[in-house]
């Protein structure tokens, strides 16, 4: 039986809130079957700042990383699915929006390498995201929930023949 509940942690930056793009985001991860299980619209501290990004605390870029996070509200959130972490990864696209394909939303939507919208875990960290969600979230501000649409989302919960 394929693992369903892979949880990630996903955040829409300061540059995707003042562009008023929560929603269209939120869409994407919608429409792709992905099933979000905690939302918090929040400001980001200096402190949480500097735990969120640790892994990049000696790249030259660490300053502006932690001013442009913590420059205005973001939405932070985590979804699940089977395979959620990298599934969200494909979504977002390349770091550098200017890099990323058109169809993932840094390509659809950005310009640039700091200011490119959307923050989730890397797949290729493992434990990166159990670690960024018990960062940003208490257990019970987390959802335990079955989504209908899942049956028809992933074969193997189908009750068809
Ligand atoms: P990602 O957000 O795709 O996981 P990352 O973890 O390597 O990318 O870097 C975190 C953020 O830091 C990234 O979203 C944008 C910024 N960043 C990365 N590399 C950078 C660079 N060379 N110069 C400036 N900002 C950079
Ligand atoms: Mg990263």
């Amino acid at each position: 039986m394929t693992d369903h509940d892979e949880r990630t942690f996903v955040m829409v930056k300061p540059d995707g809130v003042q562009r008023g793009l929560i929603g269209d985001i939120v869409t994407r991860l919608e429409t792709k079957g992905l099933k979000m299980v905690g939302g918090k619209f929040m400001r980001i501290d200096e402190e949480l700042a500097h735990e969120h990004y640790a892994e990049h605390e000696d790249k030259p870029f660490f300053d502006g990383l932690v001013s442009f996070i913590t420059s205005g509200p973001v939405f932070a959130m985590v979804w699940e699915g089977a395979d959620a972490t990298r599934q969200v990864r494909q979504l977002m696209g390349a770091t550098d929006a200017q890099d990323a394909a058109p169809g993932t939303i840094r390509g659809d939507y950005g310009n640039d390498l700091g200011h490119n919208l959307i923050h989730g875990s890397d797949h290729e960290d493992e434990g990166a995201n159990e670690r960024e969600i018990a960062l940003f979230f208490d257990d019970d501000e987390l959802v335990d929930w079955d989504r209908d649409a899942s049956a028809w989302v992933y074969e193997d919960l189908a009750d068809h023949d």
